[in-house]
């Protein structure tokens, strides 16, 4: 697998981890902090940020698209990135924009991968082309056991109605790959007050910012 391909113009960040983790909270959060700063700031997410994504969230999401086959699956979650790079994300940062985005390719490996137990090496392969390879300057991992996640929530999708083993493979592949690379990854306890998270992340993009 390449190094992977750094946007040149404009600054991309990525929230990832697991269910109710805070990715909506710390990404919004992150956002407006940025442009009280004088940003201008995409924020976008994934499955589902595209007219086409759209229809791919539906049917992944939905407990009445009932069991789909792992790699189904993961196709499904490829195209809706192949969708969201190529109309959202990459036109945003050629125009220099600051791009949040709430969950990206390390989803599809920690759940495609680690989670289903699909070959991670092939799903990464996949999900690296439909996304032409573009990585994030910084991925925050909001890290918390999938148990406290639950609680913050009622309804369960068809992902979140997983096991909890499934859960604590996918909590494990986060952290893995977070640890492969801790030059493009900041990994931070979600059990934390909203607001000390939030400050954490600033304190890692402030020198991102204005990079040449
Ligand atoms: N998926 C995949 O399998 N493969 C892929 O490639 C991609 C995704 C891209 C998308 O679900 C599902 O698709 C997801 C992975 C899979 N499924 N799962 N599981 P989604 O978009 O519907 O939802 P989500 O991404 O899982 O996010 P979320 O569960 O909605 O939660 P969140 O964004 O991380 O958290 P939040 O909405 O900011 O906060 C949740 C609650 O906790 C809320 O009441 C907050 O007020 C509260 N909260 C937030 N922070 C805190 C702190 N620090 N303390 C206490 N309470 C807090």
């Amino acid at each position: 697998m390449s190094a992977g391909v750094y946007p040149e113009t404009g600054l991309f960040v990525c929230f990832e981890g697991g269910e109710g983790a805070g990715k909506s909270t710390q990404s919004r959060l992150l956002r407006d902090w940025l442009m009280a700063r004088g940003e201008t700031v995409l924020l976008t997410y994934e499955p589902g940020d595209t007219p086409v994504g759209k229809e791919l969230r539906r049917i992944v999401l939905d407990p009445a698209t009932g069991e789909l086959s792992d790699r189904t699956e993961a196709l499904l979650y490829a195209a809706d990135k192949a969708e969201h790079v190529d109309h959202v994300v990459l036109p945003a940062l050629a125009r220099g924009e600051v791009v949040i985005t709430d969950r990206y390719v390390d989803s599809t490996l920690a759940y495609q991968g680690a989670g289903r137990t699909l070959e991670v090496a092939e799903v990464e392969a996949v999900a690296r082309w439909a996304t032409g390879d573009l990585r994030p300057h910084l991925t925050v991992v909001l890290d918390l056991e999938p148990e406290a996640g639950f609680d913050r929530f009622t309804e369960r999708d068809r992902i979140e109605a997983q096991s909890l083993e499934f859960h604590q493979r996918v909590r494990q592949g986060f952290l893995d790959l977070a640890a492969a690379d801790p030059d493009h990854y900041v990994v931070l306890d979600a059990r934390a007050p909203v607001d000390e998270i939030a400050a954490r992340v600033q304190q890692r993009v402030t020198p991102l910012l204005g990079r040449p």
